[in-house]
């Protein structure tokens, strides 16, 4: 039988982004499994590396049940970073780039030495440098933000664009830090990291876990966003947005209006 065809999969999403033209989901009619998935999201990488982007971290998806009940899709998945998604703390985005844009709260870890793929996952303390509050932009390239899990895995896990806020060495206690997601001021979600698989750590040994099943290895230097520890809120243009993470500090944005 002849598999799906990943690399015209992966022109339809990396199309669908650069044009900002919504599309219909397509893993049901080409038979697109989440190995066949995860194939699709490494070839739009390559399109984005082939135009000059550096991958410079990974990223956790529905590592949260608000986050899994609010697309639901109930499992664990991984996205790619890349330089140009990364918009500086403070900075402003358009929101005319992106189909239909939210934005959602999470903890960003700054990778230090992991281990290789089959070596024990080390102590938390030894991969983590430093950690931020930071805000995730995701914008789904399917019509409605409605998928399946490989859908969503093909699309990297409809990432988008990225806040970090200031790194600060990593706290004694990161299991029960209060999350809020404001929006022109106004607290439009609030979490806490134990939202995040229980303690957000634990999303760093899953995506070592999960990447490492299709040979892709965490780096030093990279980014690690841990998953949102709320639902996503719609970006309107004009918005000035806020993560704040308790003990962490505020990553913030503001969209063009
Ligand atoms: C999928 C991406 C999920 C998160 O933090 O849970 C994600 C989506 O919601 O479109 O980035
Ligand atoms: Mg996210």
């Amino acid at each position: 039988m002849i598999g799906p065809d990943v690399a015209g999969i992966a022109e339809k999403l990396g199309v669908a982004a650069d044009t900002v033209t919504a599309i219909g989901q397509l893993a049901a009619e080409t038979g697109l499994d989440v190995d066949a998935a995860y194939a699709v999201q490494t070839a739009l990488l390559q399109r984005r590396l082939a135009r000059g982007e550096r991958l410079v971290g990974l990223k956790m998806g529905l590592t949260s049940r608000a986050k899994m009940a609010q697309v639901g899709v109930d499992e664990v998945i991984w996205g790619r970073l890349t330089d140009v998604m990364r918009v500086p703390d403070g900075g402003t985005v358009d929101v005319g780039a992106y189909i239909h844009p939210r934005v959602e709260p999470e903890v960003a870890f700054l990778l230090d030495r992991l281990p290789e793929p089959g070596e024990p996952v080390g102590a938390f303390t030894d991969a983590v440098r430093a950690v931020a509050p930071a805000i995730e932009l995701i914008d789904s390239r399917y019509a409605d933000f409605r998928f399946s899990l490989p859908d969503v895995i093909a699309d990297n896990t409809s990432a988008a664009a990225f806040v970090v806020g200031p790194w600060s060495p990593v706290p004694d206690g990161l299991e029960n830090l209060g999350v809020l997601l404001e929006i022109d001021g106004r607290v439009a979600q609030v979490g806490s990291t134990a939202a995040i698989l229980g303690d957000p750590r634990r999303a760093l040994d899953e995506g070592v876990r999960l990447a490492g099943r299709h040979g892709v290895r965490l780096r030093e230097g990279w980014v690690f966003l841990a998953g949102a520890a709320t639902a996503a809120v719609p970006l309107r243009p004009g918005a000035h947005v806020r993560a704040v993470v308790e003990k962490l500090g505020t990553a913030s944005l503001r969209a063009a209006s």
